[in-house]
């Protein structure tokens, strides 16, 4: 088997010099971009690099020289066969695919008791699928961008810039595609004025909203979200907040019995801010506990933090909230938490039917493109933003246009 790489300005250059050179039997065993990957490849001058096998003595009677850890997993040899640039990405998918289908086939759920050897050989094969899908993602990048040669320098940038601050591909294409479309040809040269645009859309994809005043009494408002994101602490500045600057009548219940030394975390705030607290320890005890502060002006419910992943302990923190009928249910979002993640506790936290976000932790947040990604997937409006662990100072009513500035520049401004 011979072995050779090959490189063109685009895939079709380079698989077309290894065709001419190794004819139309080659393998292609793997395609990426030089000197160096990375989804803003469209923004440099890149060339794609192609490694290709070819089995100079058996090809024209069999396919013994497809790679035999893809004959393994069941792929045909003729998915890997292509015969131009564009073949080249689709057979790459397809072969991905396939690779992934069949190695959850024979690796369904849990890997089980297998010989070491089988384990590493997964391990391995997992890798593989996880390295074809990045080349695959890498390329569909560079055709979706090669197809707008002409868009101008000022989105391209603005473009890099919100996939720099964690804006997902999707929404960073949908703005910069909306300020193409909006923006006249002297504007689009502007980079003033693509900035403005962005950040009107940007501000658009978030609805906030201002702290509720409904005439009911008391407000019920509970705060729920996964461990540590800082519930209890901005339980505590609101509470703070609406006694000393609203100078509203307040109480608290605390819903945490669960994780050691959470009641004394509040009860301890309870009593500095001389504020009336009440523990709820089952969902049937929450009407009586609530019936006691029944002339209050608002009263705010601590819940315990878990884990997205505990499905049947998230359905029981439901029926903490659902019993108290509260008008507002904050889901409370780390800021730092990784994209995936926040979609996923989004999707798990449903069951305690949030009616609004707050965004914490702002302060030790690298990015903040998480929010907008949040805000735009799930339409449910930002409440407030943390930005640091100081009772009541450090928490702000969100607000779209500073949500939006943050996006863009990655910077934490006072609003
Ligand atoms: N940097 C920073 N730290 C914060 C912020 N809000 C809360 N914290 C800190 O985060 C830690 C956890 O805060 P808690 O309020 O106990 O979080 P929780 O969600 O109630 O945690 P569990 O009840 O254990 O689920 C504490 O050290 C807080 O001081 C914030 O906005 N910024
Ligand atoms: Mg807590």
């Amino acid at each position: 088997m011979r072995i050779k790489k090959f490189t063109g300005a685009t895939l079709k250059a380079a698989t077309d010099v290894m065709r001419s050179e190794l004819g139309e039997d080659a393998i292609i065993l793997n395609t990426r971009t030089v000197p160096k990957g990375g989804v803003l490849n469209f923004l440099r001058k890149d060339e794609f690099e192609i490694t290709a096998a070819i089995d100079e003595e058996a090809v024209a009677e069999s396919d013994s020289d497809f790679p035999r850890h893809l004959a393994r997993a069941g792929i045909s040899p003729t998915a890997s066969k292509t015969s131009g640039g564009e073949n080249t990405f689709a057979s790459l998918q397809k072969v991905a695919k396939q690779f992934e289908h069949r190695t959850r086939e024979r690796h369904p759920g849990r890997v089980g008791v297998q010989s070491a050897n089988s384990l590493a050989e997964y391990h391995d094969l997992k890798g593989e699928v996880e390295h074809l899908r990045s080349v695959v993602e890498e390329i569909a990048v560079h055709l979706k961008y090669s197809k707008m040669p002409t868009l101008p320098e000022h989105l391209k940038s603005a473009y890099a810039r919100l996939v720099e601050q964690d804006v997902n591909e999707h929404l960073a294409s949908e703005l910069v595609q909306s300020a193409y479309r909006s923006l006249g040809e002297d504007r689009l040269g502007n980079k003033k004025d693509v900035e403005m645009h962005l950040l009107r859309t940007l501000s658009g994809m978030f609805k906030t909203l201002p702290p509720a005043t409904s005439s009911k009494k008391p407000r019920i408002i509970a705060l729920v979200g996964p461990t540590g994101v800082g519930k209890t602490t901005t339980v505590a500045k609101l509470a703070a907040i609406h006694k000393l600057i609203h100078k509203q009548s307040v109480a608290l219940v605390s819903a945490d019995t669960y994780r050691i030394g959470a009641i004394e975390q509040l009860r301890t705030f309870a009593t500095i801010a001389d504020i009336p607290m009440e523990v709820v320890y089952k969902p049937a005890e929450m009407k009586s506990a609530l019936s006691s502060f029944k002339g209050k002006d608002v009263v705010f419910i601590d819940t315990v933090g878990r884990s997205q992943r505990m499905k049947k302990e998230i359905n029981e923190l439901a029926k903490f909230v659902s019993a108290a009928n509260p008008q507002e249910v904050h889901l409370v979002l780390n800021t730092s938490t990784h994209g995936r993640a926040l979609e996923e506790i989004l999707e798990r936290f449903k069951t305690v039917t949030p009616n609004r976000i707050i965004f914490s932790k702002l302060d030790e947040a690298v990015t903040f493109g998480q929010m907008v990604n949040i805000a735009h997937a799930s339409g449910i409006p930002i409440s407030y933003i943390t930005t640091g662990q100081n009772v009541p100072d450090d928490i702000k009513v969100a607000s779209n246009v500073h949500l939006a500035q943050m996006v863009y520049t990655g910077e934490l401004t006072n609003a």
